[in-house]
């Protein structure tokens, strides 16, 4: 019996309260309104970004379902949907691409107008919320939500993707991956030969050194004060690892020694002011360039001396790997079926949607990469 037109009753997480578990809740998803579409969910992958928002350090109203880095199937669309049609296997845009703003019709831009990245908005676009629980609404996140069982995003917020792509593996390019590889060899546009550093390596970061691996960076430099990270940023392109906690000088010391006076690129894929000032004065003068991939903690500022940018070094940062969601997510499943690059190693841990609070134990632990879990 077809689900379209009606409200859906199924399972979500909710975060009620900052660092509070999430609360396996029923909750009711309305039927998408126009522009709209509604989503059944197969995996989500959990993001450093959704535990910022649990631990306070990046502010969202709350309660709301959080999630952001997903594959699903179109359930139902509403008026006027061109782009997808139910059966659709779809990526969520947490970046949306809404191809009409002036930033949309930039060549280069990528964080969309309508974006809810730069002012937290709990809602879908026309300003209201299509999920209620306990007789409450219950806010929306990054115009994705994910950890429900079926969400519904406005259509410059999703994308179709290949029929044939598994989609536990491919919801990774709805962040984590796209964000780390965008981040060297489209933000930061890594070059042949190149030296590289990457503060952490996290999913994100071990996405950055793939694609400084991609890019033909000879010498790539993970650092993470938690060492059981080395073994995989290995696998994947670092060609040698430092912990800071092993050096009684600060770590850009370290990697300007070890780069003959200053790296070619370097990233901070962590979310900390003291890396982020790290990252920047590890990299050469003259020509480096430092990308900022981690988000910061809300309203806080990085005192910086600008002799460190006047004698040349370039300091930069970007959404998404610099990539329009919908123009790029559909090709990058495509590089992914054509077998150029591989996920497998970002997924340390599947679970069922249910043990979400065990997910996020994982990488609050920093024993998990990507836990991925499944509806
Ligand atoms: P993660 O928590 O899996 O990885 C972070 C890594 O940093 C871990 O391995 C930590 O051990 C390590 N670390 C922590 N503190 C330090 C330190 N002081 N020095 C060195 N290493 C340290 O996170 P992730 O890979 O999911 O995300 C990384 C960041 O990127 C995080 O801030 C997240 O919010 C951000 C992000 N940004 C975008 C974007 O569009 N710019 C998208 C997705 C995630
Ligand atoms: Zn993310
Ligand atoms: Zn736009």
């Amino acid at each position: 019996m077809s689900t379209a037109g009606k409200v859906i009753k199924c399972k979500a997480a909710v975060l009620w309260e900052e660092k509070k578990p999430f609360s396996i809740e029923e909750v009711e998803v309305a039927p998408p309104k126009a522009h709209e579409v509604r989503i059944k969910m197969v995996a989500t992958g959990i993001c450093r970004s959704d535990d910022h928002v649990v631990s306070g350090s990046f502010h969202w109203p709350l309660p709301v379902i959080l999630g952001h880095e997903a594959a699903g199937i179109v359930e139902s669309v509403g008026e006027g949907v061109t782009s997808v049609k139910p059966g659709d296997k779809v990526i969520p845009l947490f970046n949306p691409q809404c191809g009409k703003c002036k930033v949309c019709k930039h060549p280069e831009g990528n964080v969309c107008l309508k974006s809810s990245l730069q002012q937290p908005q709990g809602t879908l676009i026309d300003g209201t919320s299509r999920f209620t629980c306990r007789g409450k609404p219950i806010n929306h996140f990054i115009h994705t939500s994910t950890f429900c069982q079926y969400t519904v995003v406005d259509e410059m917020a999703v994308v179709k993707i290949d029929a044939a792509s598994p989609l536990e593996k491919v919801c990774l390019i709805g962040c984590g991956f796209t964000t780390g590889y965008g981040s060297a060899v489209k933000v930061a546009k890594v070059t042949q030969g190149s030296t590289c550093a990457v503060f952490g390596l996290g999913g994100v970061g071990l996405s950055v050194i793939m694609g400084c691996k991609a890019a033909g960076a000879s010498r790539i430099i993970g650092v993470d004060i938690n060492k059981n990270k080395f073994a995989k940023a290995k696998e994947v392109g670092a060609t040698e690892c430092i912990n800071p906690q092993d050096y009684n000088k600060p770590i850009e010391e370290v990697l300007k020694e070890l780069s003959d006076g200053g790296v070619d690129f370097s990233f901070e894929v962590i979310g900390r002011l003291d890396t982020m000032l790290s990252a920047l004065l590890c990299c050469q003068n003259s020509y480096g360039v430092s990308v900022i991939v981690g988000v910061p903690p809300d309203s806080q500022n990085i005192p910086m001396n600008p002799m460190l940018l006047l004698t040349g070094r370039i300091w930069k940062g970007g959404i998404f790997g610099g990539f329009k969601s919908k123009d790029s997510v559909p090709k990058l499943v495509a590089d992914f079926m054509a077998k150029k690059f591989s996920l497998d190693p970002l997924i340390t841990n599947v679970l069922p949607f249910e043990k979400i609070n065990e997910g996020f134990e994982l990488l609050r632990s920093g024993k998990s990469i990507r836990t991925i879990l499944t509806f």
